[in-house]
């Protein structure tokens, strides 16, 4: 009789993994300079130790282990240490807060948590209250009890075998209102995808990445690690991102994957030349609309056309320009910016108008999508779940957008309440939550507008309870004790009035007209 079909996204990586497991697989830099290098069998080694210590623990399967951690070879290696046990990694922004994060473990109820030791005080309170039997630690310098533990660990570990359907990862994203949902990723979702991308970008072995993204959204940990891992390539690990680092980096690498704020940033450094980006094969640019002018720029700086793409965390990648002559769209090979380019091979992509209708080419409505990389649903939620998809199994992304007569699809808008800064997601309900809990407040609205560097800004308007009177120092120093950092307004105004339609709704698409020229 055949083996069961092992469709474990970590069995695909590691027999990507070249022959010569001692070539150095990644090139990173302690936080105290000294250059650090990673062999492929450093990375095997390792990973199977940490996946050796989560195995003793005896977690039931489906255990999800929940990290917090600064970004470091070994969060990295705690990523594909989960998969290989065969447990769910769910990865938390550093810049959540407390209240941020009790939510999030309440939610998923972790088997284990992995924080930085400087948090273990409060981040292990809010665990241990939670049911979570197993908290360690990770530092930036290799350093924690992850780490300690891990040490006495065999350094070969069988990885578990997983069906397509079986649970990776879950990553959580506000949708459309309300909480945070945890979006379930399966093995299936994340290999096909993984699979199909390093085809489309015509990946190949000598192929070097410059790794600049954080490593806890689809961006950074799916699209740029399976790539380089599936492709065999070596990557150049940045911590944080630093425009002067990677333009230092280019002459060694090939591809560059960013959100649209690094490339503006970039482009502010004089040390972007032609020359400089001379040995690179592709710049990869996703998360958020990248601007035409940005798009231009790159191109007249470094003789580069950036291949833009979208995506979104229950998805995985959607659409993408094309790398090389796509044949199903009779061989078309430009990359139009303003365009998120076709819907990836075996990515179904149809615009709908707001009655669910199929629209034709060049209108403009609601994108829904289906494919083998469309996620499982809301954890815990299947309400949420069924009400995101339709009767007839596409999924609403809350994107709104045109395909045009060539096949290239362009978003132009989004039907959910988002605010996209800088790359992350700022859900205008949440922040007007916390708002409207502060003394003195009556309500308040959340607008996105346009800003330089992060694309797009929230700004704040708050209205006062009669009597009260409100300073907007004080509300964002509220804020500031509460959520992550980049949720926090870049304004605050306290007005008399909000305006509203004859519904009595706030007319939000108003007060981003008011606002707009405030960062210009
Ligand atoms: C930082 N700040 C931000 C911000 N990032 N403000 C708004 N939006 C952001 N994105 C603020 C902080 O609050 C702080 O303010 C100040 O900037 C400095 O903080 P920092 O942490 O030092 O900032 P910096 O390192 O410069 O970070 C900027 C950045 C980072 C652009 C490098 O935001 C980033 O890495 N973005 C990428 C996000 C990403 O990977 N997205 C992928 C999602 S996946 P103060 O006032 O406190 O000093 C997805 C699906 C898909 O969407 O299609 O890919
Ligand atoms: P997230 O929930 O963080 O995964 O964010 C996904 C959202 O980011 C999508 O629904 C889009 O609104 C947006 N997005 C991703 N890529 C692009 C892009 N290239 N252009 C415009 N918006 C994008």
């Amino acid at each position: 009789m055949n083996a069961p079909r092992n469709d474990s996204l970590f069995a695909a990586l590691r027999a990507a993994f070249p022959a010569d497991l001692d070539a150095t697989a990644i090139e990173t830099t302690a936080p105290d300079g000294t250059p650090l290098y990673y062999t492929w069998r450093d990375i095997d080694r390792a990973s199977s130790r940490i996946a050796n210590l989560l195995a003793s623990l005896g977690l039931p399967g489906g255990s999800r282990v929940a990290v917090q951690v600064e970004k470091s070879v070994e969060a990295l290696l705690l990523y594909l240490a989960t998969l290989r046990a065969g447990y769910v990694f769910l990865p938390l922004n550093t810049a959540y807060q407390s209240a941020e994060i009790e939510y999030f473990i309440g939610n998923a109820e972790p088997a284990v948590v992995v924080c930085t030791p400087g948090n273990f005080g409060w981040v292990s309170k809010i665990a241990f209250t939670a049911g979570t039997r197993h908290v360690f630690t990770l530092g930036e310098n290799r350093n924690g009890s992850l780490l300690e533990r891990a040490a006495h660990h065999a350094d070969t570990h069988e990885a578990a075998r997983k069906g397509a359907d079986d649970l990776a990862a879950i990553l959580y994203t506000s949708g459309t209102t309300g909480r945070s949902k945890g979006a379930m990723l399966t093995h299936g979702n994340l290999l096909s995808n993984a699979v199909m991308l390093n085809e489309y970008w015509g990946w190949r072995r000598d192929d070097v990445l410059i790794h600049a993204l954080p490593i806890f959204h689809v961006h950074g940990l799916f699209v740029a690690i399976h790539a380089a891992l599936l492709g065999g390539s070596k990557m150049l690990w940045l911590a944080k991102f630093d425009p002067r680092a990677v333009i230092a980096a280019l002459p060694r690498a090939t591809v560059f994957m960013g959100v649209p704020t690094l490339y503006v940033r970039m482009l502010g450094e004089g040390a972007l030349t032609r020359e400089a980006a001379s040995h690179m094969r592709l710049f990869i640019s996703g998360s958020a609309p990248l601007l035409i002018e940005t798009f231009r720029d790159w191109q007249e700086r470094t003789g580069h056309t950036i291949l833009e793409r979208y995506g979104m965390s229950e998805t995985i990648m959607l659409t993408s320009n094309p790398y090389a002559a796509d044949a199903r769209h009779g061989g078309q090979d430009e990359r139009r910016g303003g365009t998120v380019g076709f819907p990836l091979p075996g990515v179904g992509l149809r615009v709908v108008g707001d009655d669910g209708q199929a629209l034709a080419v060049g209108e403009t409505g609601n994108i829904q999508v289906r494919g083998a990389n469309v996620f499982k649903g809301y954890w815990r939620m299947p309400e949420k779940t069924a009400e995101e998809f339709t009767p007839d199994g596409w999924f609403k992304t809350g994107d709104v957008g045109v395909v045009d007569e060539r096949g290239y699809v362009r978003i132009v808008g989004r039907s959910k309440d988002l605010i996209i800064s800088g790359g992350y997601n700022v859900y205008p309900a949440e922040v007007e939550g916390y708002i409207n809990e502060l003394p003195g407040v009556a309500e308040s609205a959340l607008v996105g507008v346009p800003h330089p560097d992060f694309g797009e800004v929230g700004v704040a308007v708050v209205i006062a309870k009669p009597g009260a009177v409100l300073q907007p120092e004080a509300i964002v120093a509220a804020l500031k004790a509460r959520l992550a950092n980049f949720k926090i307004p870049k304004q605050c105004y306290v007005v008399p009035e909000l305006p509203r339609n004859t519904m009595g709704k706030v007319q939000k698409n108003l007060l981003r007209e008011q606002y707009k020229g405030l960062f210009a």
